[in-house]
């Protein structure tokens, strides 16, 4: 499939649309609040459509929001759609500061958030420029509250015939320096990657029951737990709870029986922990899982196929190509590797003088394909670096075996993903920094016993402060407090200078080593 397959008026609400009248009753997402059925989330949205309008939001409009994966994120997203309106998943997970400067970035005029991560909002919002309104999710007895904002709204909305090339979403992504860079796609890019990844390397029918860890504001959840399985009329099971929960997670895949687990890494590492897994949790409903956010190590694919007996499909995706382009398959897998290139999307593979390396040799990853975003929003010069013409820079060093499977070989800036989501070593550097005893520290990834990569910090301590026990986990534990939690680092080395080049640049690299 095409980009050009597509009609050229496109909306992806389609997704959730079509066919509507004969699977109206079927149930399309589980979830521990509430279950709805396609008709019921159909309706639902139809009734955020109609209040959104109310609101004077128009096509192009840019929606926030900021809540946990629960039903209100699905009918939002789709009722944002229909209207043509933009859908900005935001990352629960961030900081103040980090909200005021998406909201102010990105121009949203309407934010819609859970009661909980309120409290993050209220701090910032007095000094927003282009947010009129904040739609409260819970919080029932106030005015703005979701329930009430839609109560009375009535069910059906006519849909705006967007252009396939209108935008759809916006998603932001933490580079090494300054700050998100939003990633916005347009409708085309939804219906593309269900078809070309979802379809066509997982084997989605419409008889399958998905459930993933990875949230829904993140293009790797919206994808495989929302809008693949609904492009093929296949249910969805919503977990709200933060990942490290995995026996909360395990008793969801009991209770509801999904046949399509995603996690990150750490997930199934996690998982494997618990002694007697496969006899305290019944997972037989699986027949997949899947992986992606981070290289899975191969001895955590052989654990995990041994003591279930389950395949993870392990697939590199990136939110700049919206979702998975290297990928293993059923039935054609090899562990530790990202597998060999999903039809649709290009791959090269290029040295520092630009030429393509060899066959074994690492170079820079660069990917072509027709769901990658255009532009980081007002970023042109990070743009220009990244989007090359036809061609995606991915960041990420790879090389090919013998028989044609990509296998990772770390990245070409310092970024670190922990936990399948990104660090930068810079932000958690300045967080420690700001530290009484710290002088200056340089931040890597340093692998954990399930060879999982987590940040490592070396520290130089200011004159007067003595390296121990107590003074690492007091910078632990400041570092906690200080940004979201995935982010600390997970070890300390207390060190007398830091290795630099002549110009005093950190050398992370020597450090890695
Ligand atoms: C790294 C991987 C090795 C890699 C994502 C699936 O992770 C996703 O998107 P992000 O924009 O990060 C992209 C970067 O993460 N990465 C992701 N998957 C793998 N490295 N093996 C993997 N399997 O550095 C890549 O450039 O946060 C993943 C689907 C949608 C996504 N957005």
């Amino acid at each position: 499939m095409r980009a050009d397959d597509l009609p050229l008026y496109y909306n992806a609400v389609e997704i959730l649309e079509h066919n509507l009248a004969e699977r109206a009753d079927k149930v399309a997402l589980f979830s521990p609040s509430r279950n709805l059925t396609f008709g019921d989330v159909s309706q639902e949205a139809n009734q955020v459509a109609n209040a959104l309008l109310k609101l004077d939001v128009r096509i192009g409009d840019v929606v926030g929001l900021l809540t946990y994966d629960t039903p209100e994120w699905v009918t939002c997203f789709f009722g944002t759609l229909k209207i043509g309106a933009v859908s900005l998943g935001l990352n629960t997970l961030l900081t103040p500061g980090e909200y005021d400067y998406i909201l102010r970035d990105s121009h949203a005029h309407v934010l819609i958030v859970h009661e909980e991560l309120l409290p993050k909002i209220a701090e910032i919002r007095a000094g927003q420029p282009y947010l009129r309104h904040v739609i409260v999710i819970g919080g029932e007895n106030e005015d703005t509250s979701y329930a009430k904002w839609i109560a009375n709204e009535p069910t059906t909305c006519e849909r705006v015939h967007t252009h396939r090339e209108d935008l759809a979403t916006l998603n932001y992504s933490s580079g090494t320096t300054g700050q998100p860079k939003g990633i916005p796609h347009a409708h085309k890019d939804l219906p593309l990657t269900a078809q070309l990844w979802g379809v066509n390397v997982l084997g989605l029918q419409e008889s399958d029951r998905t459930l993933a860890v990875a949230k829904l504001f993140f293009t790797f959840g919206t994808g495989g737990n929302l809008i693949f399985p609904w492009y093929v009329g296949a249910s969805v099971v919503l977990y709200p709870g933060p990942p490290r929960f995995i026996t909360h997670i395990l008793d969801l895949i009991v209770q509801f029986r999904p046949t399509i687990f995603y996690n990150a890494p750490t997930g199934y590492a996690m998982a494997l922990a618990i002694p007697d897994l496969v006899e305290k949790y019944d997972l037989s409903s699986l027949r997949l899982c899947v992986s992606a956010g981070e290289a899975l190590p191969a001895p955590i694919w052989q654990q995990w196929q041994a003591r279930t007996g389950l395949e993870i499909i392990d697939g590199i995706g990136c939110t700049e190509i919206y979702h998975i382009f290297i990928s293993n398959r059923p039935g054609d897998m090899r562990p530790g590797s990202s597998g060999k290139p999903v039809k649709g999307f290009d791959l090269k593979i290029i040295g520092e003088n630009g030429q393509e390396v060899r066959q074994g040799e690492i170079g820079n990853l660069l990917v072509r394909g027709e769901t990658t975003a255009s532009y980081y929003l007002h970023q042109y010069q990070k743009s220009r670096q990244t989007f090359q013409g036809e061609w995606l820079f991915t960041g990420d060093k790879y090389y090919v075996d013998e028989d044609g499977y990509y296998w990772h070989a770390g990245r070409s800036d310092d970024m670190i993903k922990a936990g399948g989501i990104w660090v930068s070593p810079m932000e958690v550097e300045s967080t420690l920094v700001s530290h009484t005893a710290v002088v200056e520290c340089a931040v890597v990834a340093k692998a954990d016993q399930s060879a999982l990569y987590k940040p490592k910090a070396f520290v130089v301590l200011k004159p007067g402060y003595a390296p121990s026990a107590e003074l690492e986990q007091e910078l632990i534990q400041y570092c906690r407090e200080k940004m979201a939690e995935y982010k600390r680092p997970r070890w300390i080395e207390f060190v007398e200078e830091l290795p630099k080049t002549a110009t005093g640049k950190i050398q992370r690299f020597k450090l890695r080593e």
